[in-house]
């Protein structure tokens, strides 16, 4: 039995120790390896999560004490109150009060996802029912990504997660993110880097993140995109340097974008027939 509360307590500890993907039991947030994570954290445990706690106990203590003090056998001749102007003044600014408080740091935390800082590296991102297509613009690489089945999966894959094609960036570099769709609304999501944003069809959104320590990192698309909307993760790999050079290498051979081969053999084409 106490081996069971234990077990149970550990698995209820908010942040499971080096997972980059979801655990079972958890509470709160997966591990954080960005600085906007960071803040994101920082913004829900020290200041959404007191706040809440302190406004559900004062209710809560409120109601208690208006149960008890005027219930029927105490309190038999009823008050025909029913206008306080200083209280009222108070419950309306006190509320505001409290959001002008929790509106800075949630500002800045939402700005400082909007400005891009220059990025070392930049890949677009794009929905489709139901896998992701992904693009480093400044490479010439386009590659698809699809969830692996649950009867492919090697050693080590989590279920629904892990992806054939992953994603690689290097670490402690600016990665900016382009996000579009293809066919409908979809959300690229990675949880550990605090990053979301909307896969819009005919529009590019664009996001960051700065990885500060290398690991396999997953997300899911975030926007209910159809049938198949739970089967298109996505898998960030982020790694050194030196081993994000030698990934590169491989995938400009790979995954080479084919329009290129293609718009060269048409120049060739067109210099033939003049
Ligand atoms: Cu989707």
């Amino acid at each position: 039995m106490f081996k069971k509360i234990v077990h149970t307590l550990f698995l209820l500890t908010p942040v499971s120790l080096s997972a980059n993907e979801p655990v079972d039991w958890q509470l709160g947030f997966q591990k954080s390896a960005s600085k906007t994570m960071d803040d994101i954290v920082w913004f829900h445990d020290y200041m959404l999560l007191p706040v809440i706690t302190a406004i559900t106990v004062f209710v809560l203590f409120l109601i208690a004490y208006a149960c008890i003090r005027f219930r029927a056998s105490r309190n038999p001749e009823a008050s025909t109150t029913s206008h306080n102007t200083v209280i009222e003044v108070i419950w309306t600014l006190v509320p505001c009060l409290i959001l002008i408080v929790l509106a800075v740091p949630s500002f800045k935390v939402l700005y400082s996802q909007d400005e891009i800082p220059k990025a070392d590296v930049t890949i677009k991102a794009i929905g489709y029912q139901w896998y992701w297509g992904y693009e480093y613009p400044d490479e010439n690489i386009v590659f698809d990504s699809y969830m692996i089945e649950e009867k492919d999966l090697k050693e080590g894959q989590p279920r629904l997660l892990a992806v054939d094609n992953e994603v690689f960036v290097p670490v402690n570099k600016v990665v900016k993110v382009m996000i579009t769709a293809n066919d409908v609304l979809h959300a690229w999501a990675l949880p550990s880097f605090g990053v979301k944003r909307d896969a819009v069809p005919g529009r590019i959104n664009e996001t960051w993140f700065k990885a500060d320590r290398t690991g396999t990192f997953y997300g899911q698309c975030s926007e209910l995109c159809g049938i198949k909307h739970a089967f298109m993760p996505i898998t960030v790999n982020v790694v050194t340097e030196e081993e994000y050079n030698q990934w590169l290498e491989k995938a400009k051979v790979e995954f080479a974008k084919e329009e290129i081969k293609n718009n060269i053999k048409v120049a060739k084409k067109i210099k033939e027939i003049k």
